[in-house]
Parts: structure tokens; sequence; C-alpha cells
């Protein structure tokens, strides 16, 4: 299998995880990413894969697939062991639907951080006005901690055992630290959760090696509050 990733990229790397989890052994591409430019110029094999020119994508013999959550499935359904959604109907689609909460929903309020490890250019008023709005989306992303502790209650993962919708948390809320949002202090159980999750090998190999592409190419986030 061929994996298109890129090194900061929250959905490639989700799939990285789900790899790592499944035990299958990957060949991986990062595509080239800068702070300034973004994806541009995109790699050639993903503009040919993908119509939406984004990363991850996946090649497996003769099928190309794009989308994290489109190739989880497969990977799910290509080596059902361990098991990445619950079996159960309803479980299932409860769990599939706490994956694109927090991929489409939760994102929302990360985006608006995102500027921060860009670096500053001269136009220092878009600057202010960009960190006006990220402080608001810090308050939404603390609203947002406490729905998932909620949610999360005395279990040990969102749908019971371990699954898709833990990586696609985990990944929003890390991507969300890297970027200045809110410690999860105060949330007891969903704090345990983040950190037992940090230490499985498949997140904690993706936590290091985000953080030495942030050392690389991000411009330095200063901690929560510090901004303020
Ligand atoms: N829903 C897609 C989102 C993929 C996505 O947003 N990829 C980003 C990197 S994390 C990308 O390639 N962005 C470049 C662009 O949109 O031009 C997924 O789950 O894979």
């Amino acid at each position: 299998m061929l994996l298109y990733s890129a090194p900061l990229s929250l959905f490639s790397r989700k799939v990285e995880i789900a790899l790592v989890e499944k035990g299958v052994s990957f060949e991986r591409v990062l595509v080239p990413f800068t702070q300034t430019k973004g994806y541009a110029p995109k790699h050639p094999a993903v503009i040919a894969a993908n119509p939406k020119r984004q990363v991850p994508v996946l090649v497996d013999d003769d099928l190309t697939l794009y989308d994290s959550t489109i190739i989880i499935e497969y990977l799910d359904d290509k080596y059902p062991n361990p098991p990445l959604l619950p079996r159960e109907p309803k479980a299932r689609a409860r769990c599939r639907l706490l994956e694109l909460e927090a991929d489409e929903v939760l994102l929302l309020p990360v985006r608006d951080l995102m500027f921060r490890s860009e670096p500053p250019g001269p136009d220092t008023e878009r600057r202010e006005e960009q960190e006006r709005a990220a402080v608001k989306a810090e308050d939404v992303i603390l609203g947002n901690y406490g729905a998932l502790a909620e949610k999360l209650g005395g279990q040990e993962y969102f749908c019971g055992t371990f699954s898709v919708a833990d990586i696609a948390t985990f990944m929003n809320i890390h991507h969300g630290l890297r970027l200045g949002a809110a410690p999860l202090a105060g949330h007891e159980n969903l704090s345990t959760w983040h950190s037992r999750l940090a230490k499985r090998p498949s997140f904690a190999k993706v936590i290091a090696e985000m953080a030495s592409a942030d050392r690389e190419l991000s411009h330095a986030v200063p901690a929560y509050r510090k901004t303020r």
C-alpha cells in the first residue's frame, strides 16, 4: 500500500494511525508543504487521484482512494481485526457520526487558529483581526471539550472500544493544542482518555513526527492565555 500523506495533515495522520493500529505495512510519500504556500504546488499524483486535490490518498494495487473516512472504512473492511468500528448497526452509525463531528464540526474553530503557525506577514492589522477571531474560537473549543467530556462519560473510548471516533477526535484536539487552544485540564475523563491514546505507539509516532515538523516548518505558537 502507498499513502500520500503530509507532515502536518490531520486527515493523513488519521489514516497513518489506522494503518499502524491494523498492523498493515505501507509506503509513505510526504507531499511538499510549507506554512507560506500550503500544499502549492500540489503533488501530481494527488492531482491525478483526487478531484479535491487533497491528501490523504491511498493506493492499493488497482484501487486508489481519497478521503480519510473512506480510506479507513476500506482498511476496516479489508483488515477486520482489530476493528475500528462497532459491528452492531446503531452503535456503528453513532460511532461514524462522532468521526464526522470531529472532522467537520469540531474542525471549524480549530481552523480559525491555523494562521498562528504561519509566519506573520506585513499586514499586522489582518493578523490582529485573525487573533481576535482565534480568541473567540478558543472559547468554542472550550465548550466543545465540555460536550465531548459529557459524551465520553465513564467510558474508556467514545464508542466503548477503541475506534475511528477516538482517532478523529484525538487528532482534532491535538491540532487545537498545537495551535494554542486551552489544555484539557478541568475535564478529567477527557484528559485521561487523551493521555491513554497518546501512549499508544501509533499515536506517539504521529505526535512526535508532527512536533518535529512544527519545529522545522511552523512559526512558534504561544501557549494558551499567554497571547491574551
Ligand atoms: N475530508 C478530507 C479532508 C482532506 C483535507 O482537508 N486535506 C488537506 C490536508 S489535512 C489538504 O490536502 N488540503 C489542501 C487543499 O485543500 O488544497 C479527508 O478526510 O481526507
